[in-house]
């Protein structure tokens, strides 16, 4: 019937209502995190569509990386990412575990941002980052960008940002940086809070 109402909002409407949240409802993940229904709902048709299972593994998040950043290798960045949203750590991302994480990238205050960020970072979730997994951070973000796009990027850079994120972050020199090192940093300087922007643009 939706047929009958091809233009406008009220199509629309409908064509999205149709689509709906069978796990639990849409009404705990309102609760749960800074979305509208109606932007859950739009979120939920885009994640059907890209994962008509209902979960998403570690192949989608690399398929769909691989698409945005055509001319590097995205797939380094996109397994780290991959294993920030799965907070459960058993290989897939559900619609909830996607618009929660979602969420707070978009919608989260600072803190909860800088959380997440530093979640990323800890690669072998310990809740330290190491000057290791900071390099292969950079390396996967650099990789991702691809030397075609950026062809005058020294391949020194990646080192410099680690060492520069470590003189600024580790301030009791122990080779490792906290979560508390990062938040105090960070909430402090204005400036760290301007070249994270590098982050926003890829996440
Ligand atoms: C991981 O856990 C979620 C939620 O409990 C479940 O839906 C999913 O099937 C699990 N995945 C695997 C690979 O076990
Ligand atoms: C929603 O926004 C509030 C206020 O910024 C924040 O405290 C909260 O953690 C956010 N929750 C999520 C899941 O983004
Ligand atoms: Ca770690
Ligand atoms: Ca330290």
């Amino acid at each position: 019937k939706a047929s009958a109402r091809t233009h406008g909002s009220t199509a629309d409407d409908e064509e999205l209502s149709a689509v709906r949240y069978r796990p639990e409802g849409l009404d705990p993940l309102v609760q749960k995190t800074n979305f509208s229904r109606r932007e859950l709902q739009v979120l939920y048709r885009g994640f059907k569509n890209e994962c008509p299972s209902g979960v998403v593994n570690e192949e989608t998040f690399k398929s769909i990386y691989s698409q945005f950043f055509p001319h590097g290798d995205s797939s380094m960045y996109a397994h780290f990412l991959f294993e920030a949203f799965d907070t459960r750590n058993n290989g897939s991302v559900t619609f909830e575990d996607f618009v929660v994480s979602l969420s707070i990238i978009l919608r989260g205050s600072i803190t909860d941002k800088l959380n997440w960020a530093f979640n990323l970072y800890d690669l072998n979730k310990d809740g330290c980052v190491t000057r290791e997994e900071m390099t292969e951070i950079m390396h996967s973000i650099y990789d991702m960008m691809g030397k075609y796009t950026y062809p005058c990027m020294e391949d020194n850079a990646p080192k410099e940002h680690v060492d520069n994120f470590f003189q600024k972050m580790d301030k009791n020199n122990d080779g490792v940086v906290t979560i508390e090192e990062f938040l105090e940093t960070c909430q402090k300087d204005e400036s760290i809070m301007q070249s994270m922007h590098m982050f926003d643009s890829v996440i």
